[in-house]
């Protein structure tokens, strides 16, 4: 147990001692968790980045060499030869998964402020006529990939302090949505202090520090400190696929990604798609001295972001949606010693506060505090070897952000339903249209059934039939539901 007359030592020699100020009024339980609380924190790792990201502003400027970087072209494209490596890639791919060497990874610890949403993100609702939560859509997907190679494919679950006893008890209500639970292994990312701009780690409430998740980038400690990586030695795990909880469209396990990934030795790999518009919110894909970086949307120079090539393309076209393959290995490699390797990046943010004179909690109306985070891409220019590969928008990205406008659950909806019509339609399946030729109907596929248009038009019966403002479900054995 740790002991107050140390921690108060220690406090004292980082001018942190404020923070023992209510002491007195906690009780002993309270005095006993705040203690375990404030053992936690590696206080001179925190002065370091107090001076670094606090104090001063990190350097966030541009390399001078920055060059676009070029992911390999997606599926479907008419490079004959990126098609062939695209071919040998998913036989590699299917032989990987086949052999128990791939795991899910999912990173759900974010807090989904924008969206407005009070569970955890992944419980949402979000399919367009089943409503099938975000979590079920992902395990449907998994558990039918697994079925598929009569394998187990073993899903690591990344949650927060704050959401993981509503996470792990929306996977009880529901039988893990199919999985077996030895199958399923939860685990809480790190969490960071809010700083004030003196300098000074803030409390929540007595006896309680003011604590953030510590950015997707904390996946990496937490997965080692959790066991995670443990595990998946133990199960022969050597890739991980690696997805962020907001995008429906994502395709947890994708066959060509992992065997290109694996062809090319790669450490880690990422998807990319053309951006939407130059100033798109998702990060950059850049090299600099042939490493691959991610220039972050808000650090990317607008001059930059719009800079076209001689055919009017963007030149910084290629955008990351954080869709990743992960060696196993690089994770450990990155995590020796139990510390990260990866860069912290500062947030100005509203942090509400205990105010020390008063001991009545404050809610800040303009940002008064600094949290510090790390992004997991960061990893991508400390790999040897990395894959890029050029996906479809309309096939694998619509994220749900916003509750409104742009990235929200209402566009999500329409662009799963376009997936899924298309699907259909490629398989030979008339779909109504209305006269500006959108899809007149809500239509939903399980992932149990079809995963992706090729299995679907190998399975489906053709003269099935749709009618418009039909809500329309393709249940796991082929079944028709809806209404
Ligand atoms: C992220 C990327 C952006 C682009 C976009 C695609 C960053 C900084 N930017 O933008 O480049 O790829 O996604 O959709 O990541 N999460 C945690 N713990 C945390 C913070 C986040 O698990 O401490 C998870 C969160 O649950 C979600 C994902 O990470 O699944 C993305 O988080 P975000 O919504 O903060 O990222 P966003 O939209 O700014």
């Amino acid at each position: 147990m740790p002991e107050l007359n140390d921690i108060r030592k220690t406090l004292e020699q980082h001018g942190q001692e404020h923070l023992l100020s209510f002491w007195d009024d906690l009780n002993e339980d309270q005095q006993q968790s705040f203690l375990q609380q404030l053992e936690a924190i590696d206080f001179d790792e925190l002065d370091e980045l107090i001076e670094s990201h606090v104090r001063h502003e990190p350097d966030k400027s541009i390399p001078d060499d920055l060059q676009p970087a070029d992911p390999i072209p997606p599926v479907g494209s008419d490079d004959e030869s990126a098609m062939a490596l695209h071919e040998q890639a998913r036989k590699k791919g299917l032989e990987l998964i086949a052999e128990g060497k791939v795991a899910a990874f999912v990173v759900a610890g974010g807090q989904g402020t924008r969206l407005g949403y009070e569970g955890p993100k992944g419980c949402l609702p979000a399919t367009p006529v089943v409503q099938k939560p975000l979590f079920r859509l992902f395990a449907e997907q998994i558990r039918a990939a697994a079925l598929r190679h009569r394998v187990t494919i073993p899903w690591y679950i990344m949650t927060s302090p704050t959401n993981d006893t509503a996470t792990q008890a929306h996977f009880r209500q529901n039988d893990f949505w199919g999985f077996s639970p030895k199958d399923v292994m939860f685990f809480r990312q790190g969490t960071m202090p809010a700083i004030d701009r003196d300098g000074k780690v803030l409390l929540a409430r007595p006896g309680r520090l003011a604590l953030s998740p510590d950015g997707h980038g904390g996946c990496l400690t937490a997965m080692r400190n959790s066991g995670a990586l443990d595990d998946m030695a133990r199960r022969g795990v050597e890739y991980i696929s690696y997805f962020q909880v907001d995008n429906p469209l994502v395709h947890a396990i994708d066959p060509v990604f992992i065997g290109l990934h694996a062809m090319q030795n790669a450490q880690m790999s990422a998807k990319a798609l053309p951006k939407r518009e130059p100033m798109e919110k998702v990060g950059n894909f850049c090299k600099v001295d042939g490493k691959v970086h991610v220039i972050e949307y808000s650090d990317m120079p607008e001059e930059l972001a719009r800079q076209c090539t001689s055919d009017g393309r963007l030149r910084f076209n290629a955008g990351s949606i954080a869709i990743h393959i992960l060696s196993r290995s690089f994770v450990e490699q990155l995590t020796e010693g139990g510390r990260c390797r990866l860069p912290w990046h500062r947030a100005e943010k509203k942090v509400n506060f205990l105010d020390l004179q008063s001991g009545q909690t404050v809610q800040p109306t303009e940002p008064n505090a600094v949290k510090l985070e790390m992004f997991v891409f960061d990893a991508m220019p400390l790999a040897d070897q990395t894959v890029l590969l050029e996906t479809r928008r309309t096939e694998e990205f619509s994220p749900i952000k916003n509750a409104e406008g742009p990235d929200s659950l209402t566009t999500s909806l329409h662009d799963q339903v376009r997936r899924w019509a298309r699907w259909l339609e490629q398989a030979g399946v008339s779909i109504p249209r209305d006269a500006d030729g959108q899809v007149a109907a809500a239509i939903e596929i399980s992932p149990l059934y079809a995963d992706s248009a090729d299995e679907l038009a190998n399975k489906v019966d053709k003269s099935i039939s749709i009618s418009p403002g039909q809500n329309f479900y393709l249940g796991s054995r082929g079944q028709i539901g809806g209404s």
